[in-house]
C-alpha cells in the first residue's frame, strides 16, 4: 500500500543522456551516496528518491544511439529531465543538442524543467558548465524552466545541488 502511495504523491524525473554519459552511476550515487559498478543500461533502472519528504520516481533510460528512439515512450507526466552530459565529450555534444531540442518539442513534455549535468568534472580538459550550456544553446530556451550544475558522479560532487533544485522546482510549480 505505502508503495502505490507513493508512486501516487512522487514526481517523476526522466534521467537521459548519449550511453557513457554517467547516467546509472548518477541514480545510484543519488540513492546510495557511492559510486557503484555500472553496464551500459538495455531499457532502464526506476528508484524513489526522497529528498526531505519530497518523493521523486526517477527513471534512468538507456542512451545507446539504439535505445534513444524509445526515450520518447517515458515522457507522459515527467516534471523533471535530467539531462547528462559526459564533459569530455566535446564529438558528441552536438548529438546532444540534437536529442535536448527534440525532447523541447515533444508535446508529452512541454511542461517539464530541465535539469543539465555536467558530468565527469574530474577528469582533465572537461568542458567546464558554462561552455556546455553555450554550446548546447541554453540561454536561447524560452519556453522551459531550465539548470545547469556541475558534477562529478563518482564522487557525487555536485549532486546534493541538484536534488535541492529538483526539490525547489517542484515546490514552486
Ligand atoms: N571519471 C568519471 N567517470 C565517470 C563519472 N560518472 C560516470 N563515470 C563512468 O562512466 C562510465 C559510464 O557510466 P554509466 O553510469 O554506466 O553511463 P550511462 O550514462 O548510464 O550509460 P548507458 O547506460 O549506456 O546509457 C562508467 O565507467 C562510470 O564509472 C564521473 O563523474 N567521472
Ligand atoms: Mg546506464
Amino acid at each position: 500500500m505505502n508503495n502505490i502511495l507513493f508512486r501516487l504523491f512522487s514526481h517523476k524525473v526522466i534521467i537521459v543522456g548519449l550511453d557513457n554519459a554517467g547516467k546509472t552511476t548518477i541514480l545510484y550515487q543519488f540513492l546510495t551516496k557511492e559510486a557503484v559498478h555500472t553496464s551500459p543500461t538495455i531499457g532502464s533502472n526506476v528508484e524513489e528518491i526522497v529528498v526531505r519528504n519530497t518523493h521523486f520516481m526517477v527513471w534512468d533510460i538507456g542512451g545507446q544511439e539504439s535505445l534513444r528512439a524509445s526515450w520518447y515512450s517515458y515522457y507522459c507526466n515527467t516534471e523533471i529531465v535530467i539531462l547528462v552530459v559526459d564533459s569530455t565529450d566535446r564529438e558528441r555534444l552536438t548529438v546532444t543538442k540534437e536529442e535536448l531540442h527534440r525532447m523541447l518539442a515533444h508535446e508529452d513534455l512541454q511542461n517539464a524543467a530541465i535539469l543539465v549535468l555536467a558530468n565527469k568534472q574530474d577528469i582533465k580538459g572537461s568542458m567546464t558548465a558554462a561552455e556546455i550550456s553555450q554550446c548546447l544553446t541554453l540561454d536561447s530556451i524560452t519556453t522551459h524552466s531550465w539548470h545547469v550544475q556541475a558534477c562529478c558522479a563518482l564522487t557525487g560532487e555536485g549532486l546534493p545541488a541538484s536534488l535541492d533544485w529538483m526539490k525547489s522546482h517542484v515546490v514552486a510549480n
